[in-house]
């Protein structure tokens, strides 16, 4: 009995040492993630320990789409994001492609999400006194005016650094230092100044512009990188820094398997593009692809059934060499997969039209949904030329919040695009974007602690403009 109870306690020791040496391990990783100044690892539940911005403070000063664009990013992110806008006027696009009489644009509406609005005239004495105030509360200021502006108004980078030396300034601008600083600058004069127009469309036609706005938004988001990545840095350093992304870089950042291929052309003519096959001889320059590649793999848009009455019944079809044979097999040419003239990549570039023409032929049997389930069960990859339409009512859009139905005061219910960057510990909830000036007094008396006398003083100035109608209704 006695050996019995013996045995008992040695394993109960043995289970005991392992548990401490197990919880030493623990502790110890835990002091080395202290070691590197994070704090304690959260026991809350996911998604329930604040935004991933949560405590950052913008200083909101862009309009129109590419600085908005980025300034909602960082609002879903969990900053607090306060517009400052032009008193009356606000921001340009509130009534620019109006379809609701009254209302805020869906142009404003949908870049200006989370957002809140204080209505000031930078240009009278009282709106800097409130500016200023401003600059030394908030921790990053974003702005897309024009060249010089923000100069103009005296926001210079060094008179905004006396004040406030921890504040990042990110701006968007149409081009970087050079010959073109001082341009103004749109969505399509980027698209073109970029590398984009000239590499889109059909070699035979004129440059085209996309629909994606990769100018304005492409350009937000890389400023939005830019400022995250300046308060990180201001962690360690403790001061701010100039953020600057111009509209030009952005774009032909996004276009850099063009320049890729401008450097292959020394090499020899860019065998996979269609023009290739087509015995149409390269310039200088890379030239438009048409529906071409970027990748290299041979790839062209197709019709599917009833492409004779819908504009979007097309599909993206790229012949990858991996999924060559499971290709010849699903269209019915089996012999494809071993004639000479088509089993091998280089053999089929020159035969590319009448390829695609034969796969052509069997996807006008079937719906692009239909081709698109065929193809992917094999694990050939196809695209299939969704309208907007399709995508307002594509139900795992709606549940993943990429698109959102919001509620408006003025204008009713509207679709939005939500965050497209998912974070699994700071999730997004959509809010209405702000009504012009609704929160001019909230952010005087709770942001900046302005006292009732300062603030009538403020406003008798008429530096905040008149009180907004809407938020009196409201
Ligand atoms: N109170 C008083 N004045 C204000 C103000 C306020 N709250 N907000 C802005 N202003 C003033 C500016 O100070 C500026 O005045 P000055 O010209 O006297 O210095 C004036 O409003 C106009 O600003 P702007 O020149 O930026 O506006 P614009 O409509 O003439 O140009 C745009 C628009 C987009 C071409 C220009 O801002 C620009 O090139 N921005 C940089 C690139 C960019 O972001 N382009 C993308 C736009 S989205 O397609």
């Amino acid at each position: 009995m006695a050996k019995k109870k013996d045995k008992k306690a040695k394993e109960k020791d043995k289970i005991s040492k392992k548990d401490k040496a197990k919880r030493k391990s623990l502790k110890l990783v835990a002091n080395k993630a202290n070691g590197d100044g994070l704090p304690k690892v959260s026991s809350k539940p996911w998604g329930k320990d604040g935004k991933a911005l949560d405590g950052v403070k913008i200083l909101d000063f862009t309009h129109v789409q590419s600085g908005p664009t980025c300034t909602q990013l960082l609002a879903w992110l969990g900053a607090d994001v306060i517009k400052v806008e032009r008193p009356g006027i606000g921001d340009i696009t509130r009534g620019q492609l109006q379809d609701v009489p009254g209302a805020d644009s869906l142009y404003f509406t949908m870049l200006n999400h989370n957002k809140r609005s204080i209505t000031l005239d930078s240009k009278s004495k009282e709106g800097m006194k409130v500016l200023e105030r401003l600059v030394k509360t908030c921790d990053v200021l974003v702005e897309n005016f024009a060249p010089g502006a923000l100069d103009r108004m005296g926001l210079t980078w060094e008179h905004i650094h006396s004040l406030n030396p921890r504040m990042i300034v990110a701006s968007v601008k149409g081009f970087g230092p050079g010959p073109y600083e001082d341009c103004k600058v749109y969505e399509n004069v980027a698209q073109c100044a970029g590398g984009s127009a000239s590499t889109t469309g059909f070699h035979d036609g004129l440059p085209l512009v996309t629909g994606a706005q990769i100018g304005d938004s492409g350009t937000g988001l890389h400023l939005a990188l830019g400022i995250v990545s300046a308060l990180y840095q201001r962690k360690r350093t403790g001061r701010g820094q100039r953020v600057l992304t111009a509209m030009q870089d952005g774009v032909l950042n996004l276009c850099r398997v063009k320049l890729r291929d401008q450097q292959r052309l020394a090499h020899g003519p860019l065998t996979e593009y269609t023009q290739f096959g087509q015995g149409i001889p390269f310039g200088e320059a890379t030239p438009r692809a048409g529906n071409d590649s970027g990748g290299g793999q041979p790839g062209v848009i197709l019709k599917c059934k009833g492409w004779e009455t819908d504009p979007n019944a097309y599909i993206y079809f790229i012949t990858q060499a991996p999924v060559w044979e499971k290709i010849c097999d699903l269209i019915g040419q089996p012999d494809w997969k071993t004639h000479p003239d088509y089993a091998k990549p280089p053999a089929r570039l020159p035969r590319l039209k009448e390829i695609f023409e034969r796969i052509e032929r069997w996807t006008m049997t079937r719906t692009k949904f239909e081709v698109m389930n065929e193809c992917n069960a094999l694990d050939i990859p196809v695209g299939p030329i969704l309208s907007m339409k399709e995508l307002a009512e594509e139900p795992s859009l709606r549940q993943t919040g990429t698109v959102v139905e919001v509620d408006h005061p003025t204008r009713g219910k509207y679709l939005s695009v939500g965050n497209p960057i998912k974070l699994s510990d700071s999730i997004t909830e959509v809010e209405r974007s702000p009504l012009l000036g609704e929160h001019t007094d909230e952010i005087l008396t709770k942001v900046l602690k302005f006292t009732p006398r300062e603030i009538a003083e403020i406003k008798a100035s008429g530096a905040t403009g008149q009180a907004p109608k809407a938020q009196a209704a409201e």
